[in-house]
């Protein structure tokens, strides 16, 4: 087994504190509620592909595990707050399966590995629930758990209220995890820019990232790595990761972060195919890197996002003006009232980030009428123990852009044979990930994004050799 962080050696996921953290906010929510319930939460199963024997990828149901630490399909945890006793449910022993699948983790096992007080079979599950004297609120009835449907609570808007406010700040167990994955997406990404003599199509640099992630155990992505060139890294999500790396594309995107624990990293790093970036490409990073230092610059407790995002508008405003992209003659203020920088940077600034890559309690507003708000996934003043991404990014993409070049009221702003030197770019986005702390914040992503360190360790990469099976 690939270690995990020595840190946490010998510590146990502290599943029983998230549970009470979760009772607590329940508790500030709706007192009689909170008293007059248990939470009971399924975790996901096993689920053949259909006409097939094969499994779907697993992956664990977040709110399970952030109340059992449990990464064994098919289990169930029950909290009863009442006398704050929190019990797994692990599945009965298939023993048809043993001769496939090895032998489980056995009861004395599992209460030695997670922190909980009891560990039993499912099987025992119908009749435990059935003598609790309290309301039994469940995230959803499902297949694992449609037995009991009559007995439970599904989708109490409290209980998720409560669990995305624990989820929402991290414990340092959880803190290390994430720096753990941060960690082994720096060294990926340091991999993939180092092995551009090998990467002549976007999928090698899909490959490139994976292969070093799987070896440093990080067997699953925290997402579909986004890996393109070109114009393709106009596409937020571009997820095809096929297409040749020709020598006239000139710039490389990669959104990519490696899990640990079920905990997420989320980094994205730019840079120039042969070592050397273009004017245009150039001028371009630096912008985004401007906006990305700015927010930085901003990050603290009591903070509100909408603010730094606006912001990070107007350095994109005054950097195009700068370049002649945007007109000279109108204001920062004007241009921003304009909503003309929203094409060129559409999405929010950043999203919370653990468990999941757009994780819970960011309370983002998609039907906001505000161009340059409504992605924004982070809606609430900054915290201590939060963990947001800072992404921005600057986009030439003819399918974004074709409204505001058709909208005179918009085109009078641009200059359209400035702009037209650019689209080759596609664009750029940099990524960290950033814990916020009482103090401030603290950036847990290493790799550089200095664009002469990462033209340096570019060009490094065309002095080693490489041996390529296929
Ligand atoms: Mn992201």
């Amino acid at each position: 087994m690939v270690e995990g962080p020595a840190s946490l050696k010998g510590k146990k996921y502290p599943a029983k504190q998230h549970a009470r953290n979760v009772y607590a906010h329940l508790k500030e929510k709706n007192l009689q509620k909170a008293e007059s319930s248990v939470f009971f939460i399924s975790g996901e199963d096993n689920e053949l592909i259909q006409y097939s024997d094969q499994n779907k990828p697993f992956r664990q149901n977040r709110y399970f595990f952030y109340l059992s630490g449990c990464p064994i399909p098919g289990a169930h945890v029950v909290y009863q707050p009442q006398r704050d006793h929190l019990t797994l449910y692990l599945p009965n022993i298939d023993w048809d399966d043993v001769m496939w699948s090895g032998l489980p983790l056995s009861l004395e096992q599992a209460k030695e590995k997670f922190d909980v007080d009891e560990v039993k079979y499912a099987e025992t599950l119908e009749a435990d629930l059935a003598i609790i004297n309290f309301n039994l609120l469940t995230t959803d009835i499902n297949k694992s758990n449609i037995k009991f449907a009559s007995i439970l609570k599904e989708g109490d808007k409290d209980l998720f209220y409560a669990m995305d406010e624990a989820r929402l700040i991290k414990d340092d167990y959880e803190i290390e995890l994430m720096r753990h994955a941060a960690k082994i997406s720096d060294n990926c990404h340091l991999a993939v820019m180092s092995a551009v003599p090998i990467e002549t199509n976007e999928t090698h640099i899909h490959a490139e990232f994976m292969y070093h992630a799987i070896r440093q155990g990080s067997k699953y992505q925290s997402y579909d790595p986004i890996c393109c060139s070109g114009p393709s890294c106009s596409t937020l999500h571009y997820i095809k990761n096929d297409d040749e790396i020709t020598p006239d594309k000139r710039s490389i995107l990669i959104d990519a972060g490696a899990e640990w624990d079920c905990y997420a990293s989320d980094v994205t790093r730019c840079f120039p195919i042969n070592g050397d970036w273009t004017k245009e490409h150039l001028e371009i990073y630096n912008i985004v890197l401007k906006m990305q230092k700015t927010a930085l610059g901003l990050i603290k407790p009591g903070a509100l996002w909408d603010d730094i995002h606006l912001t990070t508008h107007k350095v994109l405003i005054e950097e195009f003006q700068k370049l002649g992209i945007f007109k000279s003659e109108f204001s920062v203020e004007e241009l921003f009232e304009s909503k003309v920088s929203a094409r060129f940077f559409p999405h929010g600034l950043g999203h919370l980030l653990g468990m999941d890559t757009h994780d819970v309690g960011g309370y983002p507003n998609y039907s906001d009428p505000d161009p340059l708000l409504v992605y924004l996934r982070i809606r609430r003043p900054l915290k201590a123990g939060m963990v947001v991404t800072d992404e921005p990014g600057v986009y030439f993409n003819p399918f974004l852009l074709e409204d505001t070049l058709k909208d005179p009221s918009k085109l009078k702003y641009i200059n359209k044979e400035i702009l037209d030197k650019y689209w080759y770019i596609g664009g750029v986005r940099i990524e960290d990930d950033i814990l916020i702390t009482e103090t401030g914040y603290e950036n847990l992503t290493g790799i550089t994004s200095d664009p002469e360190e990462i033209s340096k360790i570019v060009k490094a990469g065309f002095q080693k050799k490489f041996h390529n099976i296929v």
